[in-house]
């Protein structure tokens, strides 16, 4: 920023107007605090200025502390001189005229003004848990006094953003102006008429009302599987209780206290890697910001299957109308009523308003004809996992879609050009990879093929914004990124029931370590005849690759999962609970003495680090290859793609926690005792040599 403040003061009549203006989302950046105190201070002392309104430029109010300056030693002021502590000292009234976002630091900052009016779109919150800390400037002490505890602790804990509307419910917000009201008038008006209320109201001075001293240990309870491993949910809890039993400004020193705890540990760093990372994949290095994306209304999905309906629901539940093509009446149908039942199981939930499924439903159309679906903006087609069942549908589409229409396929790992091959236009091809549920899983891989334009890159990264997904690109190769990354992990957690491990160890080690399932009971929700398809496929094309006799015996013997009610665990009917099965135990056994190979006792961190450090060293590969622009870019899809625990920041990221010699050390080792499945990638090893952290590698330039 130029020397100039980010914030200003005007006259407006009686009033003095405070704008905050440092883009994009006025976050608490250089200057701002300290424009905030100037302007104050200012205001209080010019007799002509009655009162103060507090505002942001912009798309927002105030969005919160710069997290960039987290874990820096930035300068702090100390408590008492903080913006937060001297805006309610204020002689004069101030209001907080609220716009766009108030969150953290710019939620407090108009808890500690006077007044706060709102326009009905904008919307308030304290997500600091979100990025492993704390409200650190008052939020833990006045929300429950504005709120009352039971809410407070809902907004501080969850982290979640509260429309406008609810928050004046709440108390948060005193005056919601009217839709499409003009921000500053309305204050300005609002607050002339309350010029001369005496004493100032001030949050701090309001007492708190503990209706329930029993929330707290509730509140603990109720997070304990979400937030295991992590310390700044806890941190959460015990600072709002701290406001039911200390006075305002001791809460303030143990939030204070708290705070400084949180914000440098590696669940904060993690988080707030993961919250940049977020951004950043959005961005295309070779593909300019100004590309022009090709707008669309209305869209169209091939195959009314799991997948091909998740992606419909995507669709119907981000407002587009979308069609959906199957080859049968019969699949339409079967198609459509799992559509149904998935939303009907959402209202059952309570997570879903039964006329909204009524809205989301009318919004999705069955079709039995391609002419059907001919003038649709774009078309995604999600059959089933075979080159010789897609390229067909790709020719006709081809035929009968509009000039213009751009053309998606959602495999998971065929390859894009073949598909491209199929049309006159390959320019208007590119993968949209869903992960399933495809309704519910954000990550959309976007996959380039040779041919595909700038500007059906960039509209395919946009369609993922649009259905609330978070779109990352991806080289074409066999299992593009995620699914390429993901596979050693996938083969080497079978390999290690072959070593001695049950698939019930194995997923108790990665739930401990913060996934929400284990891999082998994913595998059975997921169904395990599609790895099966996918094995055969692969042996197919590669006589050297590595067989899996075990999971494919359980196929063959129709356990698939929990469609079947037995995979890798047996399934009681009606009940999703795994039960590990001595069946499977057995044939584990049997197989592996069949092989030959003798098994014996893991550690935990061994077969952790025998899983992971398979798909690091794969990533590296994929980097090599320029298939991914960053190595940050592989790890938002592992968060978003295979629920990766989010304050472990990412594959990459939690690699760099144990250093990138030492896991090029224990790999280089089990290339010796393993064979040419761990042969570390020349990248890999050049960081190791440079001691670069796996976050500072350098992907070789993309190649499609
Ligand atoms: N600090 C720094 N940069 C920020 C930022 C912040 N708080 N918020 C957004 N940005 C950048 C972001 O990186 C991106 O940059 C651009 O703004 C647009 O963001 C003392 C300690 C406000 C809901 O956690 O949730 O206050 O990529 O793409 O989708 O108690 O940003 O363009 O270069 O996300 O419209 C608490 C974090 C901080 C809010 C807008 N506040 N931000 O979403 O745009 S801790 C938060 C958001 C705190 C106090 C404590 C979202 C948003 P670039 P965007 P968006």
């Amino acid at each position: 920023m130029s020397g100039a403040s980010p914030v200003s003061l005007e006259r407006q009549g009686d009033i003095g107007v405070i704008t905050v203006n440092y883009p994009p989302v006025n976050a608490l950046g250089p200057g701002v605090a300290e424009g905030i105190k100037d302007c104050l201070a200012r205001g209080n002392t010019d007799p002509a200025i009655k009162g103060m309104i507090l505002r942001g430029a912009g798309r927002s109010f105030i969005a919160g502390a710069d997290i960039r300056g987290f874990g820096t030693n930035r300068p702090r002021l100390p408590l008492g001189q903080r913006v937060y502590d001297v805006l309610d000292a204020s002689a004069k009234p101030v209001l907080a005229a609220i716009h766009g976002y108030a969150l953290g630091g710019g939620l407090e900052i108009a808890m500690a003004c006077h007044y706060r009016l709102a326009l009905p779109s904008a919307k308030v919150g304290l997500p600091e848990v979100l990025i492993g800390i704390l409200p650190g400037g008052g939020g833990t002490q006045r929300l429950p006094r504005l709120v009352g505890p039971k809410a407070a602790l809902d907004m501080i804990v969850t982290g979640r953003h509260v429309p406008a509307r609810e928050a004046r419910t709440l108390g948060i917000i005193d005056e919601l102006l009217p839709d499409n009201a003009n921000l500053l008038e309305g204050a300005i008006a609002w607050l002339i008429r309350l010029l001369a209320v005496r004493p100032l109201p001030r949050v701090r001075d309001r007492a708190v009302k503990l209706a329930d001293p029993d929330i707290f240990d509730a509140m603990r309870k109720s997070i304990a599987r979400r937030a295991r491993n992590q310390k700044a949910p806890y941190y959460c809890i015990d600072a709002v209780e701290a406001s039911t039993v200390l006075p305002f400004d001791e809460g303030c020193r143990r939030e204070a206290d708290l705070f400084k705890e949180l914000e440098n540990s590696a669940e904060a760093r993690a988080l707030r890697y993961a919250f940049f990372i977020e951004r950043e994949v959005t961005r295309l290095p070779d593909i300019p910001a100004t590309t022009p994306v090709r707008d669309f209304t209305t869209a169209a999905v091939v195959g009314a299957g799991t997948m091909g309906g998740g992606i419909a629901m995507s669709f119907a539940d981000s407002g587009y109308p979308v069609k959906i093509l199957d080859a049968t009446q019969e699949a339409l149908d079967r198609g459509m009523q799992r559509i149904r039942d998935n939303y009907a199981t959402s209202v059952r939930r309570g997570s879903l308003a039964e006329d909204e499924m009524q809205r989301r439903l009318a919004r999705i159309q069955p079709v039995a004809d391609y002419v059907d679906i001919r003038d649709c903006d774009l078309v995604i087609e999600a059959v089933f996992e075979e080159m010789d069942v897609k390229k067909p549908i790709f020719a006709k589409l081809d035929e009968v879609m509009k000039p213009g229409a751009l053309l998606f396929s959602n495999t998971s790992a065929l390859d894009i050009d073949q598909l491209a091959e199929m049309t006159k236009r390959p320019k208007d091809v590119a993968g949209t990879h869903f992960f399933s549920p495809a309704n519910v899983m954000k990550l959309l891989e976007v996959v380039r093929g040779k041919a595909s334009s700038p500007e059906t890159l960039a509209t395919a990264m946009a369609m993922g914004r649009k259905i609330g997904k978070l779109s990352a690109m991806a080289g074409n190769t066999d299992g593009f990124v995620a699914n390429r990354s993901r596979a050693p992990f996938n083969t080497e957690m079978v390999i290690l029931l072959e070593e001695g491990c049950l698939p019930e160890q194995v997923d108790k080690v990665m739930v401990d370590f913060g996934y929400p399932m284990g891999p082998f009971a994913v595998g059975d929700l997921a169904g395990l005849d599609i790895g099966y398809a996918s094995r055969k496929r692969r042996a197919a094309e590669n006589p050297n690759f590595r067989k899996q006799p075990i999971p494919d015996r359980l196929v063959e013997m129709g356990r698939f999962g929990q469609k079947t009610g037995a995979g890798w665990y047996h399934y009681e009917t009606g009940d999703r609970t795994p039960h590990p099965d001595p069946d499977v135990a057995e044939i584990i056994k049997e197989v592996a003495a069949g092989l030959g190979i003798p098994r014996r006792e893991f550690t935990d961190q061994e077969i952790l680090q025998r899983l992971l450090f398979a798909s690091v060293n794969e990533a590296c590969k994929i980097l090599e290859e320029g298939k991914a622009y960053r190595p940050s870019d592989i790890d938002v899809m592992w968060l978003h793609g295979f629920g990766f625990p989010r304050y472990r920041g990412g594959l990459f990221f939690w690699a760099d926690g144990i250093g990138v010699r030492s896991v090029y050390n224990q790999i280089a080792a089990w290339h010796q005792q393993y064979g040419e499945r761990w042969a570390p990638s020349r990248l890999l090893r050049e960081l190791a040599e440079a001691g670069t952290s796996f976050r500072e590698a350098k992907a070789a330039a993309f190649v499609p």
